[in-house]
């Protein structure tokens, strides 16, 4: 059976963007594949965090992906920083990844850009990501677009690993949905939808509530002339709501553009309000269900057990190969 690895930052509560983008996908995926979910708690840490937030952030993402209906016997669901693999190899890879293809990476610019203090963790953040998904044997890695960068930066840094010192890492491929990939701000639909916006009409989290989730529908920028039609260039606003109402309903653009071609956007933003509330109301029941139960916690030990295990083996296997500690002699 195939390995699937992926991970999402605890970084604030999710979107509608994350959920189509990644964990909608994730669910799907545990079906047919041995599945790692990761809270990339680490990760989150390459900006600053507020300690009690990050705490929080982290229990209610859990909570988010077992509330979407991911199933514990057939994935495992794990905080990154209770298994200490990750830094292990990420300190490793770091040796052999370069100053210069770490500062072409469009996300580092993006976050670093314009600010005084950027951490030496931001730049070396790939490394870490590498780490993430190489430690796991991974062949598959479910993202969003945005993530395609990194995920070429893996693959080569694998491929640097195993020339240089053993061939030991899987080369990972990366599968992106085909839509609901990348879903837009709201405000300004040229943006990517973003949990960590400071405007919050630009985007809906999966806890807001209903009559919220309606009111930041309608008002989602758009455009004067009227009609539902995709065209991301000239009409990036009503774009990105079809793309949003089809990865709800699972109908397709095509027939959603035909269905709502003489209604006006009045219509159309209400049925797209509703069909998010059916996908997130749900959730949002299983989700307060979960927040403060001990088998939250009971599926996070485990996971991290059993993530570990593998983990471990990989990092002594890497150790090996460059060369590190002892040789250790076998007992007796
Ligand atoms: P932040 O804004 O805090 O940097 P983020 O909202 O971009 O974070 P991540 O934690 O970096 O979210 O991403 C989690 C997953 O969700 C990744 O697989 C990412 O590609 C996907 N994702 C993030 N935003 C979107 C989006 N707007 N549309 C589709 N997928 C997205
Ligand atoms: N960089 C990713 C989060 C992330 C990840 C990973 C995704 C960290 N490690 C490993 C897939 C596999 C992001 O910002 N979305």
């Amino acid at each position: 059976m195939k390995t699937i690895f992926s991970g999402i930052q605890p970084s604030g509560t999710l979107t509608i963007g994350n959920y189509l983008g990644a964990m909608q996908q994730f669910v799907k995926l545990q079906e047919d594949y041995q599945c790692y979910y990761c809270i990339v708690d680490e990760h989150a840490i390459t900006v600053p965090q507020d300690r009690l937030e990050l705490r929080n952030n982290i229990r209610s993402l859990a909570a988010l992906y077992l509330a979407s209906g991911l199933d514990t016997e057939k994935a495992t669901l794990f905080i990154q920083s209770e298994v200490p693999a990750h830094t292990q190899l990420g300190w490793m890879l770091q040796s052999i990844s370069y100053i210069g293809e770490l500062e072409r990476m469009t996300q580092f610019k993006d976050k670093a850009t314009g600010k005084e203090a950027v951490s030496s963790a931001l730049l070396t953040y790939p490394s870490l990501m590498a780490a993430d998904i190489l430690l796991y044997n991974t062949n598959i890695v479910p993202v969003g677009e945005d993530q395609k960068q990194h995920l070429e930066l893996t693959r080569n840094l694998a491929q640097r690993f195993n020339h240089k010192f053993n061939d030991i890492f899987t080369i990972p491929e990366i599968s992106i949905p085909e839509v609901g990939a990348r879903i837009m701000s709201l405000q300004d639909p040229t943006k990517k939808m973003s949990k960590s916006d400071a405007n919050e009409k630009g985007f809906i989290s999966m806890l807001d509530e209903p009559k919220r989730i309606e009111k930041k529908i309608k008002s989602a920028v758009t455009d004067s002339d009227g009609i539902v039609t995709f065209d991301k260039e000239n009409k990036p606003g009503v774009s990105n709501l079809l793309t949003i109402h089809s990865s709800c309903t699972g109908e397709s653009i095509e027939s959603l553009e035909s269905k709502y071609k003489d209604t006006g956007y009045g219509v159309f933003k209400q049925d797209t309000a509703d069909a998010v509330i059916n996908v997130l109301k749900p959730i949002q029941d299983r989700y307060y269900a979960l927040i403060n139960s001990e088998k939250l916690d009971e599926i996070l030990d485990q996971g991290a057990d059993k993530a570990a295990f593998t983990a471990d083996k990989t990092v002594a296997k890497a150790k090996k190969a460059m060369g590190l500690g002892r040789v250790k002699k076998k007992k007796g």
